[in-house]
């Protein structure tokens, strides 16, 4: 399969290859969560959820392996280290009770992937303490023992979680590609800069591209195979 990207095209092949969703959480995105707790304002985070559900649907009906990734502690904050939870001035902290449950607790409505989102049964959801989804979850271990090579990322935030996942990512040998409107940030200007450090330099950490490019491949691969 190749996909229209950048600074080259990406290729890949289904069955080597997951769609890796990053926190698409009520956390993140609805008001009363944790990124509303740090200060910042949701409502941008919200508008990538259709694109991110065109890729969805278009993965799941190819078949495709699909990762949700939920930033989420357990319930004693056994894994949230103070330097965490004490950090800055939030007007709440993590584990403190908020409008959608105790903010960023494992099982909590807030801590849940929006509804537009939501797993079905088969898709993989790795909760993670940290803001990389390779860090204390197994994660790549399971992706190795799925035969996965490649790795699509959407989801939030971009230049946080998101970022922070690809290059832990690359590190570990996998070729990975960014969806630019499916991933977003509190903050644009973070957005642009993350995506173009990312594809810089001949592609140093990955490649970068468009959900409808995805879709088109997947289109493209689909006539070839029936
Ligand atoms: N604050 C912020 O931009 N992000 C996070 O705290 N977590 C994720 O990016 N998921």
């Amino acid at each position: 399969m190749h996909i229209d990207a950048q600074p080259f095209p990406y290729t890949c092949d289904l069955a080597h290859t997951a769609l890796v969703i990053i926190d698409m959480q009520r956390d993140f995105i609805e008001p009363g969560g944790f990124g509303e707790t740090l200060g910042n304002d949701v409502a941008l985070l919200e508008a990538i959820v259709p694109a991110c559900q065109a890729v969805l649907q278009a993965w799941r009906n190819a078949g495709g392996l699909v990762v949700h990734t939920r930033e989420a502690h357990a319930a004693d904050l056994s894994d949230c280290p103070p330097s965490k939870r004490l950090r800055g001035n939030p007007s709440l902290r993590i584990g403190d009770m908020g409008p959608m449950g105790r903010i960023l607790v494992a099982g909590e409505p807030g801590n849940q992937i929006v509804p537009a989102l939501a797993p079905v049964p088969g898709e993989w959801v790795i909760d993670k303490p940290g803001k990389g989804a390779f860090y204390a979850t197994g994660l790549h271990e399971k992706l190795q023992q799925a035969g996965i090579s490649h790795l699509l990322f959407m989801g939030v935030t971009t230049e946080v979680c998101v970022q922070t996942s690809m290059r832990e990512a690359n590190d570990r040998g996998y070729d990975c590609l960014l969806l630019e409107d499916c991933t977003e940030s509190y903050f644009p200007h973070f957005k642009t800069a993350a995506v173009d450090m990312l594809r810089a330099q001949g592609g140093i950490i990955g490649w970068t591209g468009w959900g409808a490019s995805v879709v088109a491949a997947l289109q493209a691969h689909d006539k070839q195979n029936c």
